[in-house]
């Protein structure tokens, strides 16, 4: 993640246009096919995020033009989301780099995949879509802490990057972002967007009893490792969402210090000094191969 070789489009020869890797969102070259594939996608999640997202995603998902009939609109979306919390969507066709990421994210714009995923991919794929990023993503975005603190992380990735301790920081995001959990009225519910968008992991990552689910600490997170390909073998979970606006204001530069010369840790370790809500029994995983990045 913080290597210097090429990966996500420009790993394919893609070459941007813009030098923000923008793009239109071209709303209207959607097929019926396309937007029937984020009605299947949008009538799964929201019948199962019911008890299982945290309020802000159903209350951000509420108040924008998110809908099962159509693929958004991104200037639709942006009319609602920026008069919220000041942040903008904007279409790009892939993984984009890291700088050009960050750049986005620490001017308010996140960047979303303007395609969507085949009928045969609707369980998984690798590179974020527009499912991924607009229904696991955006709502989530009109919580004024989560703005804030994708923000934040915009800033700290490129300071990151000139400091070396991206993949360290990017585990931050991982745990966070795209796969924390959240304490609500004494219950666990979901916030990470890569929990949202998938069918099984928003089963998985609350009910089952296999992964671990401690609270999060940002130390202990910089040094966990975590898996690209599978459930996640630990949950971190947040006293509550605005837990972020913490971790927003935190200088990582002494962290990343203290990080120097320690070892990661593997995403299935519990330490002594871990607060534990829930010990996992590390079953799933235990009968998988095992691989981390
Ligand atoms: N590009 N479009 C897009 N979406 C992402 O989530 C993304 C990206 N480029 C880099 C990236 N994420 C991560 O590798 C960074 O958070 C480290
Ligand atoms: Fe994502």
């Amino acid at each position: 993640m913080d290597s210097p070789e090429l990966h996500g489009l420009a790993a394919t020869g893609y070459r941007p246009e813009r030098a923000d890797w923008t793009v239109d969102q071209g709303w209207a070259r959607y097929t019926a096919q396309e937007h029937a594939t984020w009605r299947t996608l949008y009538e799964r999640q929201s019948r199962l995020l019911h008890g299982r997202a945290c309020a802000a995603f159903v209350q951000g998902l509420q108040a924008l033009p998110i809908s099962a009939q159509q693929i958004p609109d991104f200037d639709q979306l942006n009319e609602v989301l920026h008069a919220r919390t000041r942040w903008q969507v904007v279409a790009v066709p892939g993984l984009v780099p890291d700088e050009v990421f960050f750049e986005h994210l620490a001017h308010r714009r996140f960047p979303a995949g303007n395609f969507i995923r085949t009928p045969q991919q609707l369980d998984y794929l690798q590179e974020p879509d527009v499912f991924h990023d607009v229904f696991g993503h955006v709502p989530i975005l009109m919580n004024p802490a989560m703005a804030d603190y994708i923000q934040a992380y915009g800033e700290g990735g490129l300071k990151a990057q000139r400091l070396g301790f991206l993949a360290q920081l990017a585990r931050v995001y991982w745990y966070t972002v795209e796969f924390g959990l959240v304490q609500e009225d004494g219950q666990l519910r979901i916030y990470g967007a890569g929990i949202l968008s998938s069918n099984t992991e928003s089963v998985f990552s609350l009910d089952d009893a296999s992964p671990h689910r401690i609270a999060f600490d940002v130390a202990r997170v910089l040094r966990t490792r975590y898996r690209i390909d599978d459930f996640q073998e630990t949950y971190f979970v947040l006293r509550d969402l605005d837990q972020l606006l913490e971790l927003a204001r935190i200088d990582f530069t002494p962290l990343y210090r203290r990080l120097q010369g320690q070892p990661d840790y593997e995403p299935g370790d519990l330490l002594p000094t871990d607060t534990v809500l829930q010990r996992g029994s590390g079953r799933y995983h235990r009968e998988r191969p095992p691989l981390s990045a």
